[in-house]
């Protein structure tokens, strides 16, 4: 059996999803994702430049010894544009397999270990008024788990993962309007006075039952986000995400002797060798990896696998940067990985995205359901995909009051 081509789309509905798919032979294709938000050219670029023509010819079976030659063979290894291409590959080999299989790839990592994979969603609100009314409304629609962030009084720009007027289920992330970033001003004093009080308010009007989660988005110094985490212990929040930039591994070894607040981290991490040694030492609770940056299914489930050791658990990136197909080889992980945790889980499923990525995967009362369809059970309609195209944005770029550049 060989791979006879591969193709690189760019392109989606308010979104630039890159997308690979892999045909061989005997007519049986495979798909991935390789979407790096707001870099998207990169990926797409890699793969057509250096990697399709790498492919060609090969067994698209031998997704390890493919996978270690992408890898290995590169020289100059990681770092998330490259390992996005390579995952987008991974991906594609593994939905191969299990259309040859004639199974869902779930059996072929081992089987369900449960029926739905808890899912959170993200609420947010300019003030914790906007805020309380976006997590009833998550609730009502079934949500058992929420990611709460809330504009801060007084700070002079909104602040991370604020949308704009409490909009719910916008992709306020990136802005469109071009590659220049617009500047965002960081205080965090503001931060630190405001958030432990809102979140408890927040707790105190839900009660206990209803899973909060925050992220700080890298934002705090180690100090700082000891201090933090100290506050927000009576929350009992289900996590703290990103407390501190994630270059700095001894800043969590830091936070871990201050406070037992659950830490999740790892959206920006490209391999093991980036979160192996927080796993062993036991410094987080959850671990962030996503299919695409990380490099596929085949280096992901190693992660898992030595995070289960270490009872880490599971929470895989699931930004609105994710296309159907990289959240489709989560959603089967997820229903397998004996620690999983919880999937982020962005509600930006729109009738034009089902177009262009038809699938049976579906959610209920916060729970997202695998198709049971061969493969990742996620198709990719190429007609569809004329409509788009590539579409330059931007994160913004974080300062201080005082010019200083900070993290965004
Ligand atoms: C999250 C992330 C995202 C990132 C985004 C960057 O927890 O979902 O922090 O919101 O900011 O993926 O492109
Ligand atoms: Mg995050």
């Amino acid at each position: 059996m060989k791979i006879t081509d591969a193709k690189v789309f760019i392109g989606g509905p308010g979104k630039n999803y890159v997308t690979l798919k892999v045909m061989t032979d005997q007519g049986v294709y495979g798909l991935g994702d390789a979407t790096l938000n707001n870099r998207e050219t990169l990926p797409a670029q890699y793969l057509k430049d250096y990697l399709v023509p790498n492919l060609i010819g090969r067994d698209p079976r031998n997704s390890e010894d493919i996978w270690q030659y992408f890898y290995k063979g590169a020289y100059f290894r990681r770092g998330p544009i490259a390992m996005a291409a390579i995952g987008a590959i991974d991906m594609a080999l593994w939905d191969i397999k299990a259309k040859l299989a004639g199974m869902p790839l779930y059996q072929l990592l081992g089987g369900k270990s449960r029926d739905g994979a808890l899912v959170y969603a993200h609420a947010t609100g300019s003030d914790l008024e906007g805020l309380i009314d976006s997590i009833s409304y998550y609730q009502e629609q079934g949500y058992q788990a929420v990611r709460v962030q809330c504009g801060i009084p007084g700070m002079p720009t909104k602040g991370y993962g604020v949308a704009d007027n409490n909009q719910q289920n916008t992709p306020f992330i990136t802005d469109f309007s071009g590659i220049i970033p617009k500047e965002e001003i960081w205080d965090t004093a503001r931060y630190m006075r405001f958030m432990p009080e809102a979140l408890m308010k927040i707790r105190e009007k839900f009660g206990p039952e209803l899973k909060l989660l925050h992220d700080v988005h890298h934002r705090l110094l180690p100090r700082e986000a000891a201090e933090f985490a100290k506050a927000v212990e009576p929350v009992s929040l289900f996590w703290l995400e990103d407390p501190t930039p994630a270059e700095d591994q001894n800043a969590l070894k830091f936070l871990r002797q201050h406070s037992t607040v659950p830490i999740a981290i790892g959206e920006v991490f490209n391999s093991i060798w980036d979160c192996n040694r927080l796993i062993e030492n036991e410094l987080i609770d959850f671990i962030r990896v996503a299919v695409t940056y990380a490099g596929g299914i085949t280096p992901v489930k190693r992660i898992v696998d030595l995070a289960a050791l270490h009872h880490v658990r599971t929470g895989f990136h699931g930004a609105p940067s994710h296309s159907p197909i990289s959240m489709a080889a989560q959603a089967h992980l997820n229903v397998w990985a004996p620690n999983f945790g919880i999937q982020e889980y962005l509600t930006l499923g729109t009738e034009a995205c089902d177009a262009l990525f038809p699938s049976n995967h579906g959610l209920s009362q916060g729970k997202m359901f695998v198709s049971d369809q061969p493969g990742l059970g996620v198709d990719f309609d190429e007609r569809e995909a004329q409509k788009y195209q590539y579409n330059p944005g931007s994160h913004p770029v974080v300062r201080l009051e005082d010019g200083t550049l900070w993290n965004y």
